[in-house]
């Protein structure tokens, strides 16, 4: 080894002590991730329970910030082994080549799906591909790959992270002290990336939320946006209607001022963007359940709800049985006790508990029963 590689850092010790680290904050990401893939295409069978209500602003805020924290440990972990990623001769057996094929994977993965993660929040869309299905489908190769590294490398974790009683060599206390000020400081930098992200989805920290691309109480009526009704293409005319239509029994169809008429309900409720930023506010409108009722929607249907929305995706969420039920859904009128702002969804909007904020659809003008 070259005299370059000779901090002490570029220890097993520390590889495997990081590596740790990092085996959590994956596996945290992979679970985090997969439970909001699956909310927003759940497949026919799966019916995501509509409480806790703050679960899925929960697991989405511990996958974007917990993904962010991961940074730092990634590049500690690069720069601790480095120096075996340049080996000479870099191939020495099929097994080796194996390996090192290995590690050049989980490399390349983890550093694509931070990269992806962080350009996806910042709203820097460079990619030619698209981005969720890009993300999704490199986590299931990251796992593997980490599964089997981690396989791989199990007796050194063993040997140098966890409680156990195999003897290593006593470390001079010169090295331990520079190793643990190391990891205290990746841990410290950790921590910073999440402290100044947190405010993005925890308002008492929102002043502190420098990395965070979207602030809590940004926007029209104090409250962030993502696409704006000038983004959409919105225009509400007098001849807007809500219709109740498809599998139903009576077929409605509300005006506006019909609408103001109704039965009004208020819910404290989050928006929570599968972006991580999230926030709470009062949300007054019609409960989703009892128009079903009204227009004698069978219990176990899926509801279509439907957007006048023209330019760009999301302009349709479904709603299934648990959600429609709860009579925390609704669809909204007002917020904080003022009309919706037109880049809040008016004249009416969707809004109901444990559901990604993509799927709280906008400038709802249709509900379709199937
Ligand atoms: N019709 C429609 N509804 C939509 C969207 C959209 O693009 N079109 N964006 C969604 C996204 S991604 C989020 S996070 C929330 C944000 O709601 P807000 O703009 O009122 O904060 O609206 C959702 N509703
Ligand atoms: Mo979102």
């Amino acid at each position: 080894m070259s005299s370059r590689f000779t901090s002490k850092l570029h220890s097993e010790r520390v590889a495997a002590q990081l590596g740790i680290w990092l085996g959590i904050s994956f596996t945290i990401a992979f679970v985090t991730g997969l439970f909001s893939h699956f909310m927003q295409h759940p497949p026919s069978w799966l019916l995501w329970p509509s409480r806790p209500v703050n679960l899925y602003r929960f697991t989405q805020g511990l996958h974007v910030i917990g993904g962010i924290a991961t940074i730092p440990l990634l590049l500690a972990k690069l720069w601790t082994v480095y120096p075996r990623l340049w080996q000479w001769p870099p191939f020495r057996s099929i097994g080796h080549a194996t390996e090192r094929g290995l590690v050049a994977l989980l490399v390349a993965g983890s550093l694509f799906q931070v990269v992806t993660g962080v350009t996806n929040i910042a709203y820097w869309y460079v990619w030619p591909f698209v981005f969720t299905n890009a993300h999704y489908w490199t986590a299931y190769i990251l796992v593997g790959a980490l599964i089997i590294h981690v396989a791989n490398e199990w007796a050194k974790v063993k040997r140098h992270a966890l409680p156990t009683r195999v003897r290593i060599p006593p470390e001079p206390p010169a090295d331990a002290r520079s190793r643990r000020r190391f990891l205290t400081t990746v841990a410290a930098a950790s921590g910073i990336a999440a402290l100044v992200t947190v405010g993005e989805t925890y308002k008492p920290l929102s002043r502190l939320a420098l990395l965070a691309p979207r602030n809590p109480d940004k926007g029209p009526q104090g409250l962030p946006v993502n696409r704006s009704a000038a983004a959409a293409g919105i225009t509400v005319n007098a001849d807007y209607r809500l219709l109740i239509t498809g599998s139903v029994r009576n077929q409605l169809s509300f005006t506006y001022e019909d609408l103001l008429k109704l039965p009004q309900h208020t819910v404290r409720l989050p928006i929570a963007c599968v972006e991580g930023w999230s926030y709470d506010a009062e949300w007054t409108g019609i409960r989703l359940k009892d128009l079903m009722a009204q227009a004698g929607v069978p219990s176990d249907a899926t509801l279509s709800v439907e957007s006048l929305q023209r330019y760009g995706a999301y302009g349709v969420s479904e709603v299934k049985p648990p959600h429609w039920h709860d009579p925390l859904t609704l669809l909204a009128i007002k917020v904080n006790g003022e009309t919706l702002h037109p880049d809040h969804g008016y004249p009416v909007r969707l809004i109901a508990p444990n559901r990604p904020g993509v799927m709280q659809t906008k400038w709802v003008t249709k509900v379709v029963a199937s």
